[in-house]
């Protein structure tokens, strides 16, 4: 019975392919599928890239600035999977471009009481990380999504994209990156987001373990 055997195989391989992409789900969060909501706390503005630069300050060796050409000219990589919005969203399978935050980390040499980094975005937007969640192929500045320029609404024309925390962490029209010795809450984080913001030890408010 041929049709019954093709039948039978489909429906094992679909089987073990929703069991893989729940495995992929974080606890509490929801599978958004082809919908890529934008959340934006502020105004979205109109970033031009011709005055726009990404500067690293505070406790660095070398305080650095590049603009969009110079970034352009630093060695690319990009970030193949999935992102997980604290209002339960994930989405599975991105694909965005740009470059790593080591290479800048490393072109601006973080001096050993660097243990934390404020993002700021051109609006005033911050949001707090511990520098380790920076470093080790863990966190991009990325102006590319799905081989595409990043669209305004997600963050465009560069966002930061630290894709192991929940989104709030990856703040978009990034301008700024501040190394710091001792953690200062950012925007969410004033509000009673949690510092860290880990989606699978579901880190989302303050208290939160
Ligand atoms: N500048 C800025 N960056 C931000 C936000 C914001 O409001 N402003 N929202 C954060 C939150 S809560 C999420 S879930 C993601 C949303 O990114 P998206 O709009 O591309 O989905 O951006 C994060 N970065
Ligand atoms: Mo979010």
């Amino acid at each position: 019975m041929p049709v019954t055997r093709g039948f039978t195989g489909r429906r094992r391989a679909t089987d073990a392919d929703q069991q893989q992409r729940a495995d992929r789900l974080p606890p509490g969060q929801y599978d958004t599928g082809s919908d890529f909501p934008s959340l934006t706390a502020e105004a979205t503005p109109q970033v031009d890239v011709d005055s726009w630069s990404l500067s690293i300050d505070g406790l660095v060796e070398t305080p650095q600035r590049w603009s969009w050409r110079d970034i352009h000219a630093l060695p690319g990589d990009s970030y193949y999977g999935d992102i997980h919005c604290v209002t339960t969203w994930s989405k599975f399978d991105t694909t965005f471009a740009g470059v790593s935050v080591d290479t800048l980390l490393d072109a601006a040499g973080p001096l050993p009481e660097a243990a934390y980094v404020m993002a700021h975005a051109t609006t005033g937007y911050t949001t707090n990380l511990p520098i380790e969640d920076l470093r080790g192929g863990k966190a991009w500045v990325v102006w590319e999504y799905d081989g595409k320029p990043l669209a305004v609404e997600h963050g465009g024309p560069v966002r930061l994209l630290v894709p192991h925390l929940y989104f709030w962490k990856s703040a978009k029209w990034i301008t700024r990156l501040e190394l710091m010795a001792v953690d200062r809450p950012g925007f969410w984080e004033q509000n009673g987001y949690h510092d860290r913001g880990d989606p699978w030890l579901e880190q989302r408010y303050q208290g939160d373990p």
